[in-house]
C-alpha cells in the first residue's frame, strides 16, 4: 500500500516522478485524496518551508520540491473537485504583482472549481489593473488575490484602489489570502473576505454569491 509519508519524503527530495507515481498508486488503492494532499504533499512542503527559513535548504531545492508538489496536485485535481452542473459564478484569481508563489493560489483555484465556479486564472505577478480588466472582460463576480510575501501584500490594496477609482468597488466580492495575510490586514485594506485556506475560500465564495 502506498505510504503518504513516502510521498512527503519524495517531495522534499524534489523527486516529481516518484511523487506522481505514488499519488497515482494511492488513488488507485482508494486512499482519500484529502489525506494524500494534506499528509503527503502539503506536509512535505511544510518541512521544506521550515528548512528554507532556517537556511538548511535554498531556492533551487524549494523550486524542485514545488515542481514535485504541482506534479502531484495535477493527478489529484480531478479527484478533489466534483463539479456540479450549474455554474455558481465566475472567479478571477491571481498572485499579486511582484509575487511568484503559485501553489496556494492553484489550490484555491482548484477548490473554487470544485464548488462550481468558472475560474479565470491570471497566473502570478499580476498587475493591479489586470485583475480589474479581466474581471470586467469575463463578467466575474469574485476577485481572488493571493500573496506569500510581506513585501507584495500592499499590491492587494492597489487592486481595491483600482476598483474604487473606476467606480466598481461594490460590483465585486474581493477575497484575499496567503500565509502572511490575516483578517486585520483584510479589514485594513477593505477586502470583503479573508480566509486561511483554500477549502474555506471556496465555501465562503459560494456562500457570498448565493446569498
Ligand atoms: Co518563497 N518564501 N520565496 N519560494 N516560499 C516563502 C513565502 C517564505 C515564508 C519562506 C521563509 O523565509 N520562511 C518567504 C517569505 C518571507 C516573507 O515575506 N515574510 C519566502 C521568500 C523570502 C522567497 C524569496 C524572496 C526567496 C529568494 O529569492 N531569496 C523568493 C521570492 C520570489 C517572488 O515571489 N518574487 C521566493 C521564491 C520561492 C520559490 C520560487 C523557490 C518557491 C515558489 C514556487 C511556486 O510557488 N511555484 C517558494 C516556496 C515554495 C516557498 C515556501 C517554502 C512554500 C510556499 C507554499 O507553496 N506553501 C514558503 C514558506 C512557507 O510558506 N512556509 C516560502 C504551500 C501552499 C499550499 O501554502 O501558499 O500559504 P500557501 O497557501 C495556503 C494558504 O495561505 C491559503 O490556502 C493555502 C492552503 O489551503 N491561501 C489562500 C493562499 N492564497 C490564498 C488566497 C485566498 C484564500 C486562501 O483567497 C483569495
Amino acid at each position: 500500500m502506498a505510504d503518504v509519508h513516502e510521498i512527503s519524503e519524495f517531495l522534499q527530495k524534489g523527486r516529481a516522478k516518484n511523487v506522481k507515481a505514488l499519488v497515482e498508486e494511492a488513488l488507485a488503492e482508494g486512499q482519500d485524496p484529502k489525506v494524500i494532499l494534506n499528509e503527503g504533499l502539503l506536509a512535505g512542503m511544510m518541512v521544506i518551508g521550515e528548512k528554507f527559513k532556517n537556511n538548511e535548504v535554498f531556492v533551487p531545492e524549494v523550486l524542485v520540491a514545488a515542481r514535485a508538489l504541482n506534479a502531484g496536485l495535477a493527478i489529484l485535481e480531478p479527484k478533489l473537485i466534483e463539479v456540479g452542473n450549474e455554474p455558481v459564478g465566475k472567479v478571477v484569481i491571481g498572485t499579486v504583482k511582484g509575487d511568484l508563489h503559485d501553489i496556494g493560489k492553484n489550490l484555491v483555484a482548484m477548490m473554487m472549481k470544485g464548488v462550481g465556479f468558472e475560474v479565470i486564472d491570471l497566473g502570478v505577478d499580476v498587475e493591479p489593473a489586470t485583475f480589474v480588466d479581466k474581471a470586467e472582460e469575463n463578467g466575474a463576480n469574485v476577485i481572488c488575490m493571493s500573496a506569500l510575501l510581506t513585501t507584495t501584500m500592499p499590491s492587494m490594496q492597489l487592486v481595491i484602489d483600482e476598483l474604487a477609482s473606476r467606480g466598481l468597488r461594490d460590483k465585486y466580492i474581493v477575497m484575499v489570502g496567503g500565509a502572511p495575510v490575516n483578517q486585520s490586514f483584510a479589514d485594513q485594506i477593505g477586502a470583503d473576505y479573508y480566509t486561511p485556506d483554500a477549502a474555506t475560500a471556496a465555501e465562503t465564495a459560494k456562500a457570498a454569491v448565493t446569498k
